[in-house]
C-alpha cells in the first residue's frame, strides 16, 4: 500500500491492485450492509467506494452507467416501464431518463447510504432522481423481484456492485428467474457480468443460467472502464421469448433534443457503432467464443 494513494486490493483480482492518488477523503461511513467511502482523487474527481471496491468515478462513470442502460433500452422498441436493481449512485436513473418513452422507473437499492452519499457528493450522477417517473424502493434487489407482478417490465437494469456481498444473490439462478418472470414477452435485462481479463468463470456460469431461463436472446458485450479492474467490463443482455430482440442492431436511438430540457447533459460515450462494437468477441482469448 503506497502512502496517500487509494489501492483496491480484493480476493477477485488477485496479485493486481488499481491506485488512484488520494487528495483528500471526503466521507467514510458504515451501512447496515458496507463500508461507504469518497475520496478526491488527483485525476478522476470524486470516487465512491463500497467495501473497497471503485463503484464510480466522475471521470468515467460515463463509459459504464450509459452502455448498461442503452445497450437494452435502445434494442426494443418504446420502452415504457423499466426497473433498476441496485444503481443507488442514480447514475442508471439518470441515463434512463434520456428515453421519451419511459412513463415508470422503479428502482431498488439495498442500501440508503449509497443514495444519500450521491445525493451529497455526486450532484451529476444523482441528478437522475429528480425526473418525476422515479419510484425510489429501498431494500433487496432479489426479494423485490420475487415480489413483482409477471409480464410487467419492458427492461430490467441490473447495476450490482461484485459478488462478494450484499449482491451475491443477484449473480445466482433463481434472480435471474425472477427477472425472467417479471419482464412481458419480448422484454431485456442487462446485468453487469464482470471482466473478460479476470471472471472466466463468473461470466460462464452466468451464460449458462441465462441461457437455461431466457428463452430469447442471449448475448454478452464488453466496454472500457478504466478505474474498474482489468480495465474492462462486460454486460449480459438478454430477451424473454417472444418478438425477438436483436442486440447488435439497436431500433431505438436516443433522441438527444430531448436531453437539455431534462438539464442531464449531453451523452458522453455512447453512440451506435459502439452499440455494435460492444457485442464483437474477442478471438485472442479462446474461452470467449463461447459466447458467440
Ligand atoms: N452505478 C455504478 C456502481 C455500481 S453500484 C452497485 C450498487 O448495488 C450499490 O449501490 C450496492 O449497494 C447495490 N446492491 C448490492 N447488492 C444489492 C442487492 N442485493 N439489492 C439491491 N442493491 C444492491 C456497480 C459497481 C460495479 C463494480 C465493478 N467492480
Amino acid at each position: 500500500v503506497i502512502p496517500g494513494w487509494f489501492s483496491e486490493i480484493s480476493p477477485m483480482w488477485p496479485g493486481e491492485a488499481h491506485s488512484l492518488k488520494v487528495e483528500k477523503v471526503l466521507f467514510e461511513g458504515k451501512s447496515d450492509y458496507q463500508n461507504v467511502m469518497v475520496f478526491q482523487s488527483a485525476t478522476y474527481g470524486k470516487v465512491l467506494v463500497l467495501d473497497g471496491v471503485i463503484q464510480l468515478t466522475e471521470r468515467d462513470e460515463c463509459a459504464y452507467q450509459e452502455m448498461i442502460t442503452h445497450l437494452p433500452l435502445c434494442s426494443i422498441p418504446n420502452p415504457k416501464k423499466v426497473l433498476v436493481i441496485g444503481g443507488g449512485d442514480g447514475g442508471v436513473l439518470r441515463e434512463v431518463a434520456r428515453h421519451s418513452s419511459v412513463e415508470h422507473i422503479d428502482i431498488c437499492e439495498i442500501d440508503k447510504m449509497v443514495v444519500d452519499v450521491s445525493k451529497e457528493f455526486f450532484p451529476d450522477v444523482a441528478v437522475g432522481y429528480e425526473d418525476p417517473r422515479v419510484k425510489l424502493h429501498i431494500g433487496d434487489g432479489v426479494a423485490f423481484l420475487k415480489a413483482a407482478p409477471e409480464g410487467t417490465y419492458d427492461a430490467v437494469i441490473v447495476d450490482s456492485s461484485d459478488p462478494i456481498g450484499p449482491a451475491q444473490e443477484l449473480f445466482e439462478k433463481p434472480f435471474f428467474e425472477s427477472v425472467a418472470k417479471a419482464l412481458r414477452p419480448g422484454g431485456v435485462v442487462c446485468t453487469q457480468a464482470e471482466s473478460i481479463w479476470l471472471h472466466m468463470h463468473i461470466i460462464e456460469d452466468i451464460v449458462t443460467n441465462c441461457r437455461q431461463v431466457f428463452k430469447g436472446s442471449v448475448n454478452y458485450a464488453w466496454t472500457t472502464v478504466p478505474t474498474y479492474p482489468s480495465g474492462v467490463i462486460g454486460f449480459m443482455l438478454c430477451s424473454t421469448e417472444g418478438p425477438e430482440v436483436d442486440f447488435k442492431n439497436p431500433v431505438n436511438p436516443i433522441d438527444e433534443k430531448d436531453d437539455h430540457e431534462k438539464s442531464i447533459g449531453p451523452l458522453k460515450f455512447y453512440n451506435k457503432e459502439i452499440h455494435a462494437a460492444a457485442f464483437c468477441s474477442v478471438y485472442f482469448y479462446a474461452p470467449l467464443v463461447i459466447f458467440y
